[in-house]
């Protein structure tokens, strides 16, 4: 299985939370290498843009508003088998439906409000860091 990189985002609920401290550990308890972390606060524009794969569906302003409404952590991770691993770790997307032991359903309030994010392809992993990271900020 190859090394791959994938997106984690902190949502502003978790952040809000004070869950941020706990996530982190996790990540480093799954063996994932931190490449860059920063917290940053996303403009309504910012957001549309990360998510403009959603735009045209019901939830996107419901999206939009909630990702641009307090401070987020996006933290670039590396790993062997990285996508896949990092979406077992944080569950399904509703916290209700999420595995016990899962992010989601440790903090996770809704299928909006769903405390972390995760890439969904290896491409996206690639893409959605590089949003959040220039090149000399990734070790
Ligand atoms: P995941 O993040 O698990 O890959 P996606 O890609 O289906 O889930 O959705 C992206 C994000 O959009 C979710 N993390 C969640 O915050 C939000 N979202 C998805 N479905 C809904 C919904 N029905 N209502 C509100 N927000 C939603």
């Amino acid at each position: 299985m190859a090394v791959q990189r994938t997106l984690c985002i902190i949502k502003p609920d978790a952040v809000a939370k004070g869950a941020s401290g706990t996530i982190v550990e996790r990540i480093l308890r799954e063996n994932f290498r931190v490449l860059g972390l920063r917290q940053v606060r996303l403009s309504r524009a910012q957001a549309e843009g990360f998510y403009a794969v959603h735009r045209g569906r019901a939830f996107f302003e419901e999206l939009v508003t909630f990702m641009s409404r307090g401070p987020i952590v996006a933290v670039a991770l590396e790993r062997e088998d990285a996508v896949r691993h990092w979406r077992e770790v944080i569950g399904a997307t509703d916290p209700a439906k999420a595995a016990e032991g899962t992010i989601r359903k440790a903090f996770g309030s809704n299928v909006g409000e769903n405390a972390v994010h995760g890439s969904d392809s290896e491409e996206n992993g690639q893409i959605e860091c590089a949003f959040f990271f220039a090149g000399m900020d990734l070790l």
